[in-house]
């Protein structure tokens, strides 16, 4: 079972003064993920690049830093705007090339100093960047590629959402839940949801919901949805109760929504029902709480569908974040294990 470490942190960046917070609050993750010398380096670069972009060229935008969960420590930035977007990013990578100041040479240190990094720009909606920073390369790179933005009720320390992810050579299985309100008792609710997971691997998703609806009887209760990926990526398998949405997406963009069921865990549920949907090449799963918004498509932003999922994370975040509310998203492109 993968599940995060600590949870993500979002620094609003305006102005000069925010890009030095977002650096030290990096660095002082980095510290906690047991970076050395070289890679806390690198990061606090990456950072600085990032975080400045965002002042010169975004008109301000938020920056997520993510501990990615794995044997060695890997740590994931996620820089935000709804600036003006940049015309021709794959020229921005190179180095040398810039629209204003030093935005190219940025871009192409982000690009050196990271394991991995992708980006998606739109003209009229501004750009999304992420880098993978550290010594850590992902265990599960082979079965999936994953993105996942997890962020608290504004001015909680604890998001009332979990979310986790339990790789087998059978299946993938992505879990998110939401705990009713906010703050430390929605938490223990989400997760106890989460735990159920990976304390109960054989269950089919639905089994699953319902030994989590009598284990979350002594918490608030909580939302949830669990998707299984067969191990050729060809079906899904999602059962859901509660304001948790599934969808599966194709690579050119085209949605299908999956069905969750009213009700909540450990209050009230009339039997959870799983139901499969067929998965093309390259599809994703998307899966995310009630604090972002339900009405997005990913045809409305021609070539997102391809991007790394962080990115598509991170545009979902940005246009659709209900900001009353934890809000989490979860975003998987399953790889066929026979391919
Ligand atoms: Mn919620």
């Amino acid at each position: 079972m993968n599940t995060r470490v600590r949870p993500d942190i979002l620094i609003t960046v305006l102005e000069p003064t925010d890009v030095a917070r977002a650096r030290r609050l990096a660095l002082q993750a980095a510290q906690k993920a047991e970076f050395g010398e070289n890679e806390s380096g690198a990061l606090a670069l990456v950072v600085t690049e990032a975080a400045s972009n965002l002042v010169k060229h975004g008109g301000g935008g938020d920056l997520i830093v993510r501990e990615i969960s794995n044997s060695r420590p890997l740590l994931e930035i996620i820089a935000i705007d709804s600036g003006k977007g940049m015309p021709d990013v794959s020229r921005c990578f190179a180095d040398g090339y810039s629209t204003a100041g030093s935005a190219g040479i940025g871009l192409g240190a982000i690009a050196r100093l990271s394991q991995l990094h992708d980006i998606f720009s739109s003209a009229d909606k501004g750009t999304v960047l992420m880098a993978q920073v550290g010594p850590g390369t992902t265990e599960t790179d082979d079965r999936l590629d994953i993105g996942a933005i997890s962020i608290p009720y504004p001015g909680e320390d604890v998001c009332g959402d979990a979310w986790g992810l339990d790789v087998s050579p059978e299946r993938i299985r992505l879990i998110v839940a939401d705990g009713l309100g906010h703050g430390v008792s929605a938490s223990k609710a989400s997760t106890a949801a989460v735990r159920t997971v990976s304390d109960r691997r054989n269950l089919q998703p639905t089994h699953v919901l319902e030994a989590a609806h009598l284990l979350l009887k002594a918490t608030r209760g909580a939302a949830a949805g669990v998707v299984d990926v067969d191990s050729s990526a060809t079906e899904a398998n999602f059962a859901s109760v509660g304001n948790v949405a599934g969808a599966t997406v194709s690579e050119s963009g085209v949605r299908r929504q999956m069905i969750s069921l009213n009700g909540t865990l450990g209050h009230q549920m009339s039997g959870a029902r799983q139901y499969p949907y067929p998965l093309e090449r390259n599809s994703l799963i998307v899966v995310h709480s009630d604090g972002v918004g339900a009405h997005w498509s990913l045809e409305k932003y021609p070539g997102l569908a391809q991007r790394h999922p962080s990115v598509i994370a991170g545009v979902l975040f940005r246009d659709f974040r209900r900001t009353r509310d934890d809000a989490t998203v979860v975003v998987i492109r399953p790889h066929s294990v026979r391919s």
